[in-house]
């Protein structure tokens, strides 16, 4: 009876130590799930489109600048830079890196992106809650406005401003109260992608090629051209004519560009990757690894991370930077 107690013991603790050892391999791969994933969703190990990039062009950039914010327009660069008592607000000749114009942000606020809205631009800080509205002419600060969640970057497709706060989140605001209206989880076939830094809202236009009448009609028929995406390269559409039937003649001459749809780029941080986002639903579309922009002399000093992107419309070009970067570099996407 006693031997049959004692045996029953062991065989009580035999399958506890077994539980136990169960439980310890099953909670470290539970702990360790997130990890797994967490570099998928870095853009490497990943099914989504991964690209390289080419350089075009080499431009200065001013190697003292934090850089937090970077958007073209009209031939010139917007340029938002951070850093306690060091943040501004300038205007550059993306030529030459000449600044053209500059502020200085109060002392208290840590610079981060800026964007324009109409006549006027925008620039986030990073932990005061506070937005700053500036004159784009003059740059006159013309009002402050709250908001509550970390600044990161900052951009607009026209209809909302778009801003990040360094998780996972894009927040659509609205342009004239500065109040949020929505917010969409940005992630990579479900694994959520943290760090969005800088953005940037790019909705290139394809030229249209052709243009005929549609007889006794106030429609035309054109054939476009169409955005490959994954080159970011305009090529034919269709062959066939299409019927536009919200394109007018009157409007014709001054439209030779049909817009395509719109994507979100955004650095993460810290890395040297950007991520391509649909606004609609968050989804990432693409990944563009720029390991090795930097070249290594450059490497050596004292530059921060990866981060601006700014897109010119006019000529379609994608331009990037990095904080104390002394380059800016007009890039070409290529697919891997
Ligand atoms: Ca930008």
């Amino acid at each position: 009876m006693e031997v049959k107690a004692e045996r029953s013991k062991f065989k009580r603790q035999n399958s506890k130590s077994l539980f136990f050892v169960f439980g310890l391999v099953f909670g470290w791969g539970l702990f360790a799930l997130p990890f797994f994933f967490q570099k998928q969703a870095d853009g490497s190990g990943t099914a989504t489109p991964v690209f390289g990039y080419k350089i075009i062009k080499v431009f200065p950039h001013d190697p003292e600048a934090f850089t937090q914010g970077l958007v073209f327009h009209q031939r010139a660069l917007y340029e938002g830079t951070g850093l306690s008592g060091k943040s501004t607000l300038r205007k550059v000749d993306p030529e030459t890196g000449r600044i053209l114009k500059m502020v200085q942000l109060p002392d208290q606020y840590f610079g981060e992106g800026i964007t324009l809205w109409e006549d006027k631009i925008i620039q986030l800080t990073w932990r005061s809650g506070i937005g700053l509205v500036y004159d784009r002419e003059t740059f006159r600060l013309l009002k402050r406005f709250n908001f509550f969640t970390e600044g990161w970057g900052i951009t607009q497709d026209g209809k909302q401003l778009i801003m990040s706060d360094g998780t996972s989140f894009l927040y659509f605001w609205d342009p004239h109260s500065y109040k949020e209206i929505k917010r969409i989880q940005v992630h990579d076939r479900g694994i959520p992608v943290t760090g969005l830094n800088e953005l940037e809202y790019i909705k290139p236009s394809c030229p249209i090629r052709d243009v005929k009448p549609l007889a006794g009609r106030a429609v035309r028929l054109c054939r476009t051209m169409k955005r490959h995406p994954s080159d970011a390269v305009c090529r034919p559409n269709k062959e066939a004519w299409e019927y536009k039937p919200d394109m007018k003649i009157g409007s014709l001459s001054d439209r030779r560009y049909f817009q395509t749809e719109g994507e979100v780029f955004a650095n993460v941080y810290p890395t040297d990757r950007i991520v391509r986002i649909s606004p609609q639903t968050g989804q990432v579309t693409g990944w563009i690894d720029l390991r090795g922009l930097l070249p290594a002399k450059d490497q050596a000093r004292p530059v921060d991370a990866l981060n601006g992107i700014a897109y010119d419309a006019r000529k379609d070009r994608i331009l990037v930077t990095g904080k104390y970067w002394p380059n800016m570099f007009e890039i070409r996407l290529i697919p891997r």
